[in-house]
Parts: C-alpha cells; sequence; structure tokens
C-alpha cells in the first residue's frame, strides 16, 4: 500500500488544500518533503490545466494516483439538462484519468438525502425510477472505463450526505448488477466508521471490489488526529490483497510542515503492524 493526498489544482475543494504551495506544482513539492508517494488530483480545471499538470507531475517524478470528482452538478439529478452536462463530464475525466496514467475517477453519484427523480407511483417510484437511470448510466461508463483501461471509483458516503450508496455493501450492489471490473468501491474511513457495522469485517467481505482507499480519522481530521482504531481495518486491507493507495482526504489541525509527516509515520507505522 502506497500513501498519496488529494490536491487541488486551483481550489475549489470541499475542504481546504492541506499541501502548502501556490500552484500545483508547488504542492508536489511539498508532498514528496512529507513523504507521501502519488497525488489524488481534484478533477475541477483538470481538462484547461492539462498540459501543466503532465508537465509538473514529470518534473517532480509524481505519479497521479486517481482523479477525485471534477464534474459539474449530480450524476444522478432530476433535471435531464444537469444530467447530461454531468454524464459528458465523467466521459472528459475518464479520458483524463487515462492520459494521467491514474487509476481511475472517484465519483459519489448525487448528494442529496432523497431521490430527485420524478414520482411516478404507481407505476413507479422514485427510487426505481433513479436505480434504473443510474444502472444505465453505469453501463455505458463502465464501457467506456474498460476501453480506456481506467476504473469508476463508486464512493458510499454518510447517509447526511447522500442516501444513494451509504454502506460498501450497497456499493457492491451496483457492482454485481453492472457486472464490469471497470466499476470499484472508494472506501472511505470517515463514512464507513458512521455507516458500516464492523469496518474490517465489511473490507474482508468486499475487498476484493475495494478499488481506492480515503484516509480520515473519525472526526474527518488527518489519521492519528481522532479516535478511529484503524488497526483492525488496515490487517482486514492487508488480508484481501488490497495494494492500491491509502489517500488523505481530510482537514489538517496544526502546521503542515509538522502535522503531515507526523501522520504519515503514524499510517506507515499502520502498513507496518498489520502483518
Ligand atoms: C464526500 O463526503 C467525500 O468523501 C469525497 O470523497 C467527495 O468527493
Ligand atoms: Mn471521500
Amino acid at each position: 500500500m502506497k500513501l498519496s493526498i488529494v490536491s487541488t489544482l486551483r481550489g475549489g475543494f470541499f475542504f481546504p488544500d492541506m499541501l502548502p504551495g501556490e500552484s500545483f506544482r508547488e504542492r508536489l513539492v511539498s508532498l514528496k518533503r512529507f513523504g507521501f508517494d502519488a497525488v489524488e488530483i481534484w478533477g475541477k480545471w483538470l481538462k484547461e490545466d492539462l498540459d501543466d499538470v503532465q508537465a509538473a507531475l514529470k518534473a517532480e517524478g509524481v505519479p497521479a494516483g486517481n482523479i477525485c470528482s471534477g464534474f459539474r452538478g449530480n450524476l444522478l439529478a432530476g433535471d435531464r439538462d444537469e444530467r447530461m452536462t454531468c454524464f459528458q463530464d465523467f466521459f472528459e475525466l475518464l479520458e483524463l484519468a487515462a492520459k494521467l496514467e491514474s487509476a481511475g475517477l472517484v465519483f459519489v453519484p448525487l448528494f442529496d438525502k432523497r431521490p430527485q427523480m420524478p414520482d411516478l407511483s404507481p407505476l413507479w417510484d422514485p427510487h426505481e425510477v433513479q436505480r434504473q437511470v443510474f444502472l444505465d448510466m453505469l453501463g455505458k461508463l463502465t464501457e467506456r472505463a474498460e476501453s480506456l483501461g481506467v476504473k469508476l471509483l463508486l464512493e458510499p458516503v454518510n447517509r447526511y450526505e447522500t442516501h444513494v450508496a451509504n454502506t460498501l455493501a450497497d456499493a457492491a450492489d451496483y457492482i454485481e448488477a453492472v457486472g464490469s471490473d471497470a466499476l470499484r468501491i472508494t472506501a472511505d474511513f470517515f463514512h464507513m466508521n458512521i455507516e458500516e457495522m464492523d469496518m474490517a469485517a465489511s473490507i474482508r467481505q468486499y475487498g476484493h471490489l475495494i478499488g481506492h482507499v480515503h484516509m480520515v480519522d473519525s472526526n474527518r481530521f488527518l489519521p492519528g488526529q481522532g479516535h478511529t482504531d484503524f488497526s483492525p481495518a488496515m490487517q482486514a486491507l492487508k488480508e484481501v490483497g488490497y495494494t492500491g493507495n491509502l489517500s488523505l482526504e481530510c482537514f489538517a489541525r496544526g502546521e503542515p510542515e509538522v502535522v503531515l509527516p507526523k501522520s504519515v509515520a503514524f499510517m506507515r507505522n499502520l502498513i507496518e503492524d498489520a502483518s
């Protein structure tokens, strides 16, 4: 398992950028200094900045682990125009993920506590409409991802942010229905801590489907700054043969120059201790 961390290209992330640096390239310099192996690129502005991003990655010798988000709107938006714009953005982002030789695209299909689809009851309820629309989109997107050699990394997110997939089991259900190796799970420790009954047990059960991991502590701060007991889950990740990145997506409390290398050491110890 390798360590990565999210960086934006021009800001505008869910969280403030943790890596110091005015530009993407400067943030890569910080990333290396703190001991990370790869970068997770927040996808916003990637199309526009592609040449600069490729040049910075090459100059600093940092691999692009994966892309996270960067599309407009929601894939399962109730409004057809928003939905189709988002769908087109996914096609482009998958292509960019392949160009950067990264694992693929991390995504949350909808941030909403209920479906936005029309209520056609008693014909179809909005959950069923949403499921059919999602499966149809996933079919087309996984075909594209397969041909590009990248993955769609569906992220289950806690119930306060979405209802589409909250647990690893929810994501596994979509993967089974789609039946493509190009659809895999992003397991995020913040969301798992809220939604899974037993994080290690869920990782053992669905580990063969995990394609990416977001590392973050119980309170959404750096690993080591909260009270999650990572050891059993890390042991489970090792047992299921997970060899991808553990990627920091969180807030940092304290001076980056101090707390980021400390968190790297904390995670390297966890990896090492998992036998
Ligand atoms: C959302 O809560 C999350 O964890 C991010 O990965 C969103 O892209
Ligand atoms: Mn996440």
